[in-house]
């Protein structure tokens, strides 16, 4: 049967806030949690995933789980460590105990951040494409996917890993033209995570449809994903504003963009 109730890991963040609005028309009842507290959600659950009695409470008889929560930007490795490797150790963890059979993992583009990015007619990334993390949070990223893996392997648990591109509203920089994932495409590709049959243990990289795509989506179509949006319509007005990337640019030259470079830091 289809997933129903389903744990939401980081719901007062920014996709969580997205995803909050737009998976629900899908039919699922959402449990949410953060360490944060969410305005307006009296129930959602303010814990941290270093807790793993809440975590122990916040699993229990949910059908999935989608675990967005954890630092989202670069920060010191203890950080990292804690939040991203501990933290999704915790979660899978949790999951075992109470027999939840299937995981939705935000993974990131930056466990392949140091891949060079396609130039003019080069082929699209494939997904098999060697893991070149870009920073001590990408590598957190690869650390869930080998996670997913091996409780796949070791206890069944099934995963489906998003090497999400940029899920914001708008893409906001050239660079996010290629790897732009709409907030509803996003939607659409968590609930065919979340549904597609015997899907053990699966990465796929997500975004939307762009006409500037940088990576093979055969994966994620293979879920039954059909994206519907494209950047395209954003390009004029932020290659005007920004230029064309260029390939002598070390921030152009890379996947992970500013990642390789002088990746942002998470500010808490
Ligand atoms: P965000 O930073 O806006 O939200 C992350 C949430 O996780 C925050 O609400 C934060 O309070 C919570 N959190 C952090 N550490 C925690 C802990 N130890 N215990 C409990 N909660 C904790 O990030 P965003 O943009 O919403 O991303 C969600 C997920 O998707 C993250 O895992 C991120 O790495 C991943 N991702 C997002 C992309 C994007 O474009 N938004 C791109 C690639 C990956
Ligand atoms: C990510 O992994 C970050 O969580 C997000 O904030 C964006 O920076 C995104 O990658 C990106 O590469 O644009």
């Amino acid at each position: 049967p289809a997933p129903r109730t389903v744990l939401l890991t980081g719901a007062a963040g920014g996709m969580g806030t997205l995803m909050r609005e737009l998976l629900p028309p899908y039919g699922y009842q959402l449990r949410l949690l953060d360490q944060l507290p969410i305005e307006g959600e009296p129930d959602a659950i303010t814990a941290d995933l270093s807790d793993r009695d809440a975590l122990r409470e916040a699993v229990r008889g949910v059908d999935a789980i989608i675990h967005l929560a954890g630092i989202s930007l670069e920060a010191p490795f203890e950080k990292i460590l804690r939040a991203n490797i501990e933290g999704t150790y915790n979660v899978y963890e949790a999951a075992r105990e109470a027999g939840v059979r299937r995981i939705v993992f935000a993974s990131s583009n930056h466990a392949v951040g140091f891949t060079p990015r396609p130039v003019g007619d080069d082929p699209l990334i494939p997904l098999d494409t060697p893991r070149r993390p870009d920073t001590y949070y990408g590598l957190s990223k690869a650390f869930g996917e080998d996670l997913a893996s091996f409780y796949w392997d070791k206890h069944g648990i099934e995963t489906v890993a998003i090497r999400i591109g940029s899920c914001f509203p708008e893409p906001t920089t050239v660079r996010m033209l290629s790897i732009w994932m709409s907030p509803a495409d996003g939607a659409r590709l968590l609930h065919a995570a979340l549904t597609a049959e015997n899907v053990g243990c699966t990465t796929v990289y997500g975004s939307s449809a762009n006409t500037r795509l940088w990576w093979d989506l055969s994966s994620a179509r293979a879920l039954g994903y059909e994206p519907r949006d494209d950047s395209e319509p954003y390009a004029a007005k932020l290659i005007a504003e920004q230029g064309e990337l260029e390939p002598g640019n070390p921030d152009h030259e890379y996947l992970g963009g500013a990642f390789c470079t002088n990746p942002p830091i998470w500010p808490r």
